[in-house]
């Protein structure tokens, strides 16, 4: 009751959720907002009831009236089934039913204390890799095989960049712990599991830097594992994309 008070009372200055930039990020604000209001109001109405029940404790006859306590009721369970069911089919569309097959791919992995996103390149495949190679001081964080050929035009970078507008479908991997990817201004949220590749798919819609964070307690250097997600227009993103794999063959011709 004073939580919900409380945060009536400095709500014009508490941050509320940083602004969406996702495709469907508004439904999940929505289901937020009806949350609170049932919370706040099943609050205020339960300590109304009580107040009413000390009242009238001597006379018994006189009690709430029933009509308005099983309308109450009705309201709150039909309140509960929409949100669950909203939720469900919100959960469902980000994970069990597939991406759309033009929907760009992108591989995340998480390591203590860094996220790595690889891109395939221009032959939509991405090259095989292996544990025993994976070394972040020889500048190969995801192990990349060289003598797989899907692997020479792999961009790997510390920043997911996109292009605004266009589905994303992400494959989450860890290299060590379970990480909890994160990315507050999509409303996305996904753990890395090691030993699993686990989808999650999404289209970010406004251009903007938002910041990516990892929620599962994964060691020491926990708080530092942060990354950003920055959303371009198409045009800035081929630009950036060329760019770094350009920089990847200079690397190679070295
Ligand atoms: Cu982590």
């Amino acid at each position: 009751m004073y939580s919900a008070l409380s945060l009536l009372l400095t709500a014009r200055h508490v941050a509320w959720m940083p602004p969406d930039g996702s495709l469907r990020g508004p439904i999940v604000d929505r289901l937020m907002f009806w949350n609170l209001i049932a919370i706040i109001a099943a609050a205020v109405i339960s300590h109304l009831w009580l107040i009413f029940a000390l009242l009238r404790r001597r006379s018994s006859a006189r009690r709430f009236p029933s009509p308005i306590r099983w309308g109450l009721v009705g309201v709150f369970c039909v309140m509960y089934a929409w949100m669950a069911l909203t939720a469900q089919r919100l959960w469902a569309a980000n994970r069990f039913t597939g991406p759309s097959l033009t929907a760009m791919q992108v591989e995340v992995v998480g390591e203590q204390f860094q996220w790595y996103f690889r891109y395939p390149g221009p032959d939509a495949t991405f090259g095989a890799t292996r544990p025993q190679l994976v070394s972040a001081a020889a500048g190969n964080p995801l192990g990349l095989d060289a003598r797989d050929s899907g692997g020479n035009d792999d961009v790997v970078s510390s920043v997911l960049v996109l292009p605004a507008g266009r589905e994303v479908d992400l494959q989450l991997r860890s290299l060590d712990v379970i990480h909890g990817f994160f990315i507050p201004g999509m409303r996305l949220k996904e753990n890395a599991v090691p030993g699993l590749v686990l989808h999650l798919h999404f289209t970010p819609e406004k251009p903007g830097t938002y910041p990516i964070l990892c929620t599962q307690v994964c060691g020491m250097s926990h708080a530092r594992m942060q990354a950003r997600l920055m959303v371009l227009s198409p045009a800035d993103y081929t630009v950036w994309l060329d760019k770094r794999a350009r920089a990847r063959r200079q690397q190679e011709g070295e």
